[in-house]
């Protein structure tokens, strides 16, 4: 089922912030006034019971078995020394220095963020996850890290979880004190789409290494070093470990490759260990690294940095295993997989299938593979709330060494192109995909520049052109602001510079730059926009919040909005988050420990002439009406 609107749903429009705030009171909005909350969950639950949650069917609530967590995980009887463990006693050297010390491959688990992105839409919300971490750790001490933060996670929490992603790391934090956390961080970008000051990347470092973070995943959407040398630099002053990433693209082995050659990842390694990195990453975020490829790609790369090597791949081909395998066999030290109910096809390769394509050899991960197994029936179990989020590829597609689109991105573009009619189109816009890319001059594609490769080619399908209209009829085109703003430089620079006469056209007359944009932006004030955040809430504002506005102001004003109007709907049970409930229907949500409300929905009146219905609902054995206005 693939139905998705993007365009923003009434019920989470705010309209102005500054009205919804006028009569809230001054108090932390973590503990809203507790007799409202009944309210507030009973009015969240209707509206969505009438109105429908947004890219979602309406009423059609399942029946859920409940998840299967393990309650038989076998634990070590000696206690492990993790990764964790090192990096808090002895820094971020030391963790370094073990893993080379590894013979055995080591796994970063991405299931709680980049699998979900990759196959779900970012739509995993915190409850799943917190419900499984502890269970987690126990049953796979030996992980590397866990990547559950970063990327696309950060504003999908607010913008359509209605959660605070710095809730999501606390809570993680406190459940696997004894993992890595790790996140991805797209440098000077941050984890947004544009560009940030310096000291804006520096305290958004700080917050988050103070939360919970330990290992930043540093890349550049360009591959532009410049544009990473400082968030670098930012995690090594907190102490923790800065993984830059190099992000692959093309194909070494291809003899006709002129750009994205051996020697430029060799390059690019050795610059990144100049600049203080202590992992390098490769990033095959479409999962273009083919498997003689990888082992080419590590082998030389072990020999030209003195560092461990983390590689980090899409299984969209199908061919994932096989690459690891081959990147295992050259040494590479840390592969990212995932539970294998969120693994394969966008996502990672599955930890369970590369365990068995290694059990018996020198490399084989040390992990309990029944445990793992464990874990992961409740990955089947949690995979059904989510099924309506499911879309992109069903099956591996080895397309993607035509089109190059990262796995992140597919199932994105595909929502995209559906919400502007091109529902019949997706062929063509992957073709044209491909076709921009080559016009941009081949330029590296992640977030946020495949992001502008997305939209150009959306355009170009939509309105009917092709490469060459484009230079015949530029003049007259009004471009995409995101590519009129990546040809200014906004976004950086591309390895080999702009095409020259392309960039002419797009821009008319304006100028570009070609410094770093960070190195331009005035430092923000930080007391000063956390006076505008306050004034324009009318309640104090963390550290956190403010450094969430500033990334997301208008996002975040929205978050808040709804945080009023409906309380905290984290403590709703997924299935009732997304489709309400059913008539007759009664749930349990437990707003704090040993406050628990029982709502029971009776039955739902027929609209009056402006649309509003009554629900009546018993809370907690008490009948109780609630108004809400159908947008149908
Ligand atoms: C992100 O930046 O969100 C990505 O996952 C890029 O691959
Ligand atoms: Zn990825």
């Amino acid at each position: 089922p693939f139905m998705f609107n993007v365009i923003t749903h009434p019920i989470f429009v705010s309209g102005d912030a500054k009205t919804t705030f006028i009569d809230t009171t001054p108090e932390l909005f973590e503990f809203p006034k507790t007799r409202d909350r009944g309210n507030k969950t009973m009015q969240y639950i209707g509206n969505i019971t009438v109105n429908g949650f947004p890219g979602i069917q309406k009423g059609h609530k399942k029946f859920y078995d409940k998840p299967r967590i393990p309650t038989d995980i076998v634990v070590p009887e000696q206690k492990i020394i993790t990764a964790k463990n090192i990096l808090d006693e002895k820094g971020p050297a030391a963790v370094s220095q073990w893993i080379k010390d590894q013979n055995r491959v080591l796994l970063t688990d991405t299931t709680f963020r980049d699998a979900h992105q990759s196959l779900l839409a970012t739509r995993i919300r915190t409850n799943e996850m917190q419900a499984i971490a502890a269970e987690t750790q126990a049953a796979i001490p030996q992980l590397f890290s866990s990547e559950m933060w970063g990327g696309a996670t950060f504003d999908v929490a607010y913008r359509f979880l209605s959660e605070d992603p710095w809730k999501r790391l606390k809570k993680l934090r406190s459940q696997m004190p004894d993992t890595l956390l790790q996140m991805l961080f797209r440098g000077s970008n941050a984890v947004g789409y544009q560009n940030y000051p310096d000291n804006g990347l520096e305290e958004f470092i700080r917050l988050a290494a103070k939360n919970g973070i330990d290992v930043f995943r540093i890349f550049d959407s360009l591959n532009w070093t410049k544009q990473m040398e400082r968030s670098i630099q930012y995690v090594r002053d907190n102490n923790k470990i800065a993984e830059a990433a190099i992000c692959y693209t093309g194909d070494i082995n291809d003899p006709s490759q002129t750009k994205y050659t051996i020697q430029y990842y060799k390059e690019m390694a050795k610059e990144l260990e100049s600049l203080g990195a202590h992992i390098i990453a490769i990033k095959d975020m479409a999962g273009l690294l083919k498997p003689q490829a990888a082992y080419r790609l590590i082998s030389e790369l072990k020999d030209t940095v003195d560092l461990p090597i983390h590689l980090h791949t899409h299984d969209t081909s199908g061919n994932g295993i096989y690459t690891y395998s081959e990147a295992i066999k050259a040494g590479v030290d840390i592969v990212d997989v995932a539970m294998s109910a969120m693994s394969g096809t966008t996502s990672q390769p599955s930890m369970s299938s590369l365990y068995y394509a290694l059990e018996g050899s020198e490399h084989e991960p040390e992990i309990n593979i029944h445990n793992v197994h464990k874990i992961n029936r409740y990955w089947e179990d949690i995979r059904d709330y989510y099924e309506e989020f499911e879309g992109g590829i069903q099956t591996t597609s080895t397309e993607v060494y035509d089109h190059q689109m990262p796995g992140g991105q597919y199932t994105n573009l595909q929502q995209q192109a559906n919400a502007v009619g091109l529902n019949d189109e997706w062929d063509k816009v992957k073709e044209m995909y491909a076709d921009v890319n080559k016009m941009f001059g081949d330029i590296v594609k992640v977030t946020p520049s495949s992001k502008v490769v997305g939209d150009m080619a959306l355009f170009m399908v939509q309105n009917k052109l092709n490469e060459e209209d484009v230079y015949a009829k530029g003049d007259s085109i009004d471009f995409p602001e995101s590519v009129i703003s990546f040809f200014k430089g906004d976004l950086g620079q591309p390895t080999g510079g702009f095409p020259e006469r392309l960039q002419e056209i797009i821009l008319k007359g304006k100028q570009a730059i070609t410094v770093r944009p960070g190195s331009l932006r005035e430092p923000i004030d930080f007391v000063a926009l956390k006076a505008e955040l306050e004034e324009k809430t009318q309640r104090p504002a963390s550290d956190e919040d403010v450094i969430s506005y500033l990334m997301y102001p208008q996002i975040f004003l929205d978050y808040i909005a709804v945080y009023d109007k409906f309380g905290d709907v984290t403590k709703l049970d997924t299935p009732t988050f997304f489709h309400g409930m059913r008539m007759g229907e009664q749930i349990e949500v437990q707003i704090e420990k040993g406050k628990t409300l029982i709502i029971k929905l009776n039955s739902i009146g027929e609209p009056d002439s402006d649309g509003m219905r009554i629900l009546y609902f018993d809370l907690n054995g008490q009948g109780r009406e609630i108004e809400v206005k159908d947008m149908s």
